[in-house]
């Protein structure tokens, strides 16, 4: 039996409940299922209508969790291949200077969607428990009045969904959290980071699961982690199968990359030994598995008409985990940087620096490869602002990558600000291995990242293109470098919210 014949039943009660999510409660006991949920993953979906030439694209943004710069086999992984994203990269725009906002989920998450860098919106870490959050500085939830890519696409007329991770608001004790819905997304089904209709995880982290199901705030169920994908993806096509009378946005946040690692069976007997241990071939297994689900996925809208107009965005939110287990026995952690140095928690190159897939058939220059262009998430929304012919949204500090589609590198940008923490605030945790540990702001001025503590100490100064591992510290050589950099990092972090 397939994954997707075993997990359709749920796909329609997650579509289900996702369709229900704006109703009450008590409507959904009587809610008939709409049609169009009605067909399996086996049947032929209703061809789509005819279409005007130059409609606005459908969006399908791909955003993986704790993957790292050289996990896929595009980037350089030699244990095992992904394919589908590869070819998918191949056959698009690759940009391999993109950056995360932050090297943490909820952060990250938050400059994705917003535009702005993220501790100008109040997000320095995760969001965890209410105490945590107060300590260390963090808000519980994002703010529902700050533009989104999500509200950009709905104004202007596109059905949008949020599927999979949320992490930005609406778990562990805070049940008040606004659901997604609030932030322009017309439907929303996500997991124990997130309040709304949600599944919850049923044999990893189960106590986040738990404590979610405790908040209440939308119907949920529970499954197990290995089918998460699967199931977003086929929740995927039955959302634009019910929308394919106008321009879509589906924004599909996937949590199979985040240890701990749950892939299943068959997935790790075909990878067993590839990796440098179990953990190692875990990761692997589970990266494989999210490979050949989304490009089940891709087929499948190619099959529906739906990719001809469609932009495909990969990438993931921050760098492969650091936990100290993964060392404690000399193995290689799972996850690649590729030699750069930082994981996930460090503002090195390795913690935040990602690739880009972008897709969009007849209006790209395939098989471009950009290492020129130094984006950052912030720019999704201006660059989809671009697209769609809208207005970018006040406050955001990103730029317009649309060029880079058709194979012109952008190679002028404002600076780039990254806070892991809060001035005053303690110190968030850190990355095992001692030399992945930097320090928690950073700006970039053209080829030059500076970093820095609280009030400006332990500063380090990199020249990026000149080397991009990090390992020479010109701090001390580059005095007039040095001084302008950590000017401009004091005078934003003077500015950001108390
Ligand atoms: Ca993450």
């Amino acid at each position: 039996m397939s994954i997707s014949s075993q997990i359709a039943p749920k796909v329609r009660a997650a579509a289900h409940l996702m369709a229900a999510a704006a109703m009450t409660m008590t409507a959904i006991a009587t809610l008939p299922v709409p049609a169009a949920l009605a067909h399996s993953a086996q049947e032929a979906p209703a061809p789509a209508p005819a279409r005007e030439a130059e409609r606005r694209p459908n969006i399908l943004f791909v955003l993986v969790d704790d993957m790292g710069f050289g996990d896929l086999s595009v980037m350089g992984n030699k244990k095992v291949q992904t394919p589908n994203l590869d070819r998918l990269a191949r056959e698009g725009v690759l940009l391999t200077k993109f950056y995360d906002a932050a090297p943490i989920c909820s952060s990250s998450r938050a400059g994705f969607l917003t535009g702005r860098f993220p501790a100008d919106v109040g997000f320095v870490g995760i969001t965890a428990g209410r105490a945590r959050n107060a300590e260390i500085g963090q808000v519980d939830w994002l703010d529902p009045k700050l533009p989104t890519i999500a509200r950009l696409l709905d104004d202007a007329g596109y059905a949008t969904a949020h599927i999979g991770k949320w992490h930005l608001g609406g778990g562990r004790d805070i049940g008040d959290a606004p659901w997604p819905t609030a932030y322009g997304f017309d439907r929303s089904f996500t997991t124990f980071e997130g309040l709304g209709p949600r599944v919850l995880v049923s044999d990893e982290e189960r106590f986040l699961a738990q404590q979610s199901d405790t908040l209440g705030q939308g119907p949920r169920f529970w499954e197990i982690k290995t089918n998460l994908t699967g199931l977003y993806a086929n929740m995927t096509v039955d959302f634009v199968a019910q929308h394919s009378d106008k321009p879509w946005f589906v924004n599909l946040w996937l949590n199979d990359i985040h240890d701990p690692w749950a892939p299943d069976d068959e997935t790790l007997a075909d990878v067993m030994g590839k990796g440098t241990s179990s953990d190692d071939d875990r990761m692997l297994a589970s990266l494989v598995k999210m490979d050949k689900t989304l490009g089940r996925l891709f087929d499948r809208l190619d099959q529906m008409g739906e990719l001809d107009n469609t932009l495909i965005l990969v990438t993931s939110d921050n760098g492969p985990s650091p936990l100290a287990r993964y060392h404690e026995r000399g193995e290689t952690a799972p996850g690649s940087t590729e030699g750069l140095r930082g994981r996930k928690f460090s503002l090195y190159e390795g913690g935040i620096r990602q690739p880009l897939i972008m897709h969009w058939r007849g209006h790209m220059k395939a098989g471009t490869r950009d290492e020129q262009t130094v984006g950052q998430g912030v720019d999704l929304l201006p660059t989809f602002a671009s697209i769609i012919g809208a207005k970018k949204p006040a406050g955001s500090v990103g730029i317009d990558l649309s060029p880079t589609l058709q194979g012109q590198p952008v190679t002028q940008r404002p600076d780039l600000f990254w806070a892991y923490g809060k001035e005053g605030r303690p110190m968030l945790g850190k990355p095992s291995q001692p030399i992945d540990v930097s320090p928690r702001f950073a700006v970039r001025e053209g080829d030059w990242k500076l970093l820095a503590n609280d009030g400006g100490a332990d500063v380090e100064l990199y020249n990026l293109v000149q080397d991009p591992m990090e390992k020479q510290d010109l701090a001390a050589s580059e005095p007039e470098v040095r001084g302008r950099l950590l000017a401009k990092l004091k005078k934003w972090l003077a500015q950001l919210p108390k």
